[in-house]
């Protein structure tokens, strides 16, 4: 069995992943800070391919610019040593107080003009470094009280916004495109673009909606009880899912970003398997990275951090063999029939059928019976219980 990372799996993981230090509403950290070069270097060792960040995990909040420049310089040579790569970047407005009311969306004009500077000088960084996704995750972006927002502003301030950094991205010539990443709740008491489908709907509305698409978090959905690997699905039916944050969440509770597959283990197993599989019926992929937004429990010494970074690789390289293995056995493939599973993908009506013929075609109501239909089995709990018994090695 491999289980052993390589550069051709593309695994990414953020900075502030493994350097998280344990620092939760409750307690002080628990761990001490890693310098990002380190990091660069371990995860390299460890078989990443890529290596995330927002602006304030690799120059401090507040660096002069001849310190901001040392630390740049110091993590392109980590770059250059190890072949890492940067595919994604985004921008820290949540955790300095002055975004304590929100960043694209604060009521404080002042605020939303200095977050839009502080983004455009990180799209900057992150062009230079070669990043091809800039992620906007607006954990600020919200409210508390139903009387503190006018909503419609707030999202025609998002969207004013995004259509400004879209612009500048083109005049650049960047060639970057941005993906949104939903949130239900946490840090605010309600996010906007709460889930998949707001953001997705939102997008549309966008003077450049092509370039912008999502970056959709397995436990943020699960936050709002919802099915994570449906909602990839869609975003990557509409060709909108430019990214993926893949962690570990039990139910619908705070944000745990637990290591991949530590929680909902059997969704897990259909997210890798829409991953590497795609949608059948329509053809589609995801060809991006492999992308790790989890950390480290805060019970975990250093040596500890590594290893979890490691669980979330060896987790998904078992998952996605398990994968392989289901869609490759004859008894799966038998029972993917009884459901009619690929029937789905053939269309209602016939070419060139008209909703004038479907009336004309007795069969299909006059004389269809729909107590005989009624009567088909589809042996979904015999479908399931072969995936549970692939994932569980049984098979
Ligand atoms: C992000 C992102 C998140 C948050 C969180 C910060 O950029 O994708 O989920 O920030 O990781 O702790
Ligand atoms: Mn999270
Ligand atoms: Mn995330
Ligand atoms: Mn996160």
């Amino acid at each position: 069995m491999t289980v052993q990372p390589t550069r051709e799996d593309r695994f990414s993981f953020g900075l502030w992943t493994v350097g998280w230090q344990g620092r939760d509403p409750f307690g002080d950290a628990s761990r001490g800070a890693i310098d990002p070069v380190e990091t660069v270097h371990r995860l390299s060792d460890l078989g990443a391919y890529g290596v995330t960040y927002h602006d304030d995990d690799l120059v401090p909040f507040g660096a002069d610019e001849a310190e901001r420049d040392r630390i740049v310089q110091g993590f392109k040579k980590a770059l250059d040593e190890t072949g890492l790569v940067v595919p994604m970047a985004t921008t820290n407005t949540f955790t300095h107080p002055v975004f304590k009311e929100g960043a694209f969306t604060t009521n404080d004009r002042s605020v939303r003009r200095y977050a839009l500077r502080k983004i455009m000088r990180n799209i900057d960084l992150a062009a230079e470094l070669g990043a091809k996704t800039y992620v906007f995750w607006g954990g600020r972006e919200g409210s508390e009280s139903d009387f503190g927002k006018d909503i419609g502003a707030a999202l025609e301030r998002y969207r004013e916004g995004i259509d400004l950094l879209a612009q500048y991205v083109i005049d650049k010539g960047y060639g970057m495109r941005f993906a949104i990443e939903p949130k239900p709740n946490e840090p605010r008491g309600d996010i906007l673009l709460p889930t998949v489908g707001h953001a997705l709907a939102w997008i549309s509305t966008l003077e450049h909606a092509d370039m912008v698409g999502v970056n959709p978090e397995t436990g943020h959905e699960q936050m709002a009880g919802l099915n994570y690997t449906h909602g990839i699905a869609q975003a990557l039916w509409q060709g909108k899912l430019f990214h993926i944050d893949l962690n570990g969440q039990s139910g619908v509770k705070y944000d745990q970003d637990f290591v991949f597959g530590h929680g909902n283990v059997l969704n897990a197993f259909s997210t890798v398997d829409l991953i590497e599989n795609g949608l059948p019926g329509s053809g589609q992929k995801y060809d991006g990275p492999r992308h790790f937004d989890y950390k480290p429990l805060r019970t975990e010494d250093l040596d500890g951090v590594w290893a979890s970074a490691e669980a979330n690789m060896r987790t998904y390289l078992l998952l996605k063999e398990r994968a392989l293995a289901f869609r490759a056995d004859p008894e799966v493939q038998e029972a993917l029939a009884v459901a009619g599973v690929a029937d789905l993908a053939q269309p209602t009506l016939s070419e060139g059928e008209s909703y004038d013929d479907l009336l004309a075609d007795r069969s299909a109501f006059e004389d269809f019976d729909p107590e005989a239909a009624a009567q088909r089995g589809f042996g979904m709990v015999r479908l399931n219980q072969l995936a549970v018994e692939h994932l569980l090695g049984a098979r």
